[in-house]
């Protein structure tokens, strides 16, 4: 079944390299080194690792993985980058640890939970199912310590873009690639036929001013949705920008990524979800005055 699946999803490449997918590291016949206690949370998401990608911060993802643990892990979404893969292949032997990594979690009794994304739509069949002790869902709710429900989903269900017209996120993907070339030769255009200087400052100013704006539009359709559901918040990823931010009554949280910001978000024994970097180091909290008024 997981051959099956991996076959479908990276054909050829992934496969070979399945027999040292096996959760065991040199170095461990002692027995594991003590937890660090800042580093044990109840539940960790993470989302937009890209694996299969230039992009990805495998090295930084594995020693974060190795070094932190939890109960329950939700991959959510785009962990294994599809689209890429089908066109260029770009793998990495820190990729094949973080898988290794993810495994091993679920080995030594960390439930598993993957989401899929639009990157990794190709396991979205498998909803459902277990592979290799993994277990594949559409999307989930997430009860916390202290009684609040969160809608788990990778999110791009909400983004207008790949929603409507997939193939114009697909340009979208191509074009984030060749964005600067592009610009640059544009520059050279404009120059033979003696025009003024086009500004990229200004360009990439516009071009973030939309950025917010879309940011804002994803962020509010997500806590419509979680509010319709009659849930306390959400939890998502895709758009690569981590946050914990109240909407209403809705407490909208994003996980970030693992391709420029190296975040995830996590909860701790009481409940309570912090946004936090690579090394561990807290960078968004939910406001102490919220965890105590839900208790
Ligand atoms: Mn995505």
């Amino acid at each position: 079944m997981i051959a099956t699946a991996l076959r479908k999803f990276a054909p050829q490449a992934l496969v070979p390299t399945l027999p040292n997918v096996v959760p065991i590291r040199p170095g461990q016949a002692g027995g594991e080194p003590a937890r660090d206690p800042a580093k044990t949370h109840r539940t960790i998401f993470l989302s937009d690792t890209h694996l299969g990608t230039r992009g990805c911060k495998g090295d930084a993802l594995a020693q974060f993985l190795r070094t932190h643990h939890c109960e329950t892990l939700y991959l959510v979404g785009d962990i294994v980058d599809g689209w890429r893969l089908k066109r260029a292949f770009y793998w990495r032997p820190s990729h094949t640890e973080v898988i290794q990594e993810i495994l091993r979690k679920a080995q030594d009794g960390t439930r598993v939970i993957y989401i899929p994304g639009n990157h990794d739509e190709a396991l979205r069949p498998y909803a459902g199912l277990n592979l290799a002790g993994i277990d594949v869902r559409f999307e989930a709710v997430h009860r916390t310590a202290d009684g609040r429900d969160f809608l788990v989903m990778h999110g791009d269900y909400f983004d207008g873009v790949v929603r409507y017209a997939k193939w114009l996120a697909h340009l979208g993907d191509w074009a984030y690639d060749g964005a600067l070339w592009v610009s640059e030769r544009i520059s050279d255009i404009r120059r033979w036929f003696g025009l003024g200087h086009w500004s990229l400052a200004n360009y990439l100013k516009r071009t973030v001013k939309n950025a917010v704006e879309y940011i804002g539009r994803f962020e509010d359709a997500v806590a419509r949705e979680t509010e319709a559901r009659g849930l306390d918040g959400a939890i998502c990823g895709h758009i690569h920008h981590a946050a914990i931010r109240r909407i209403g009554r809705i407490l909208y949280c994003n996980d970030g990524d693992w391709v420029e910001s190296c975040t995830a978000l996590v909860e701790g024994p009481d409940g309570a979800l912090s946004v936090i970097s690579a090394s561990g180091e807290v960078l968004v909290q939910e406001r102490p005055a919220f965890a105590t008024a839900v208790m």
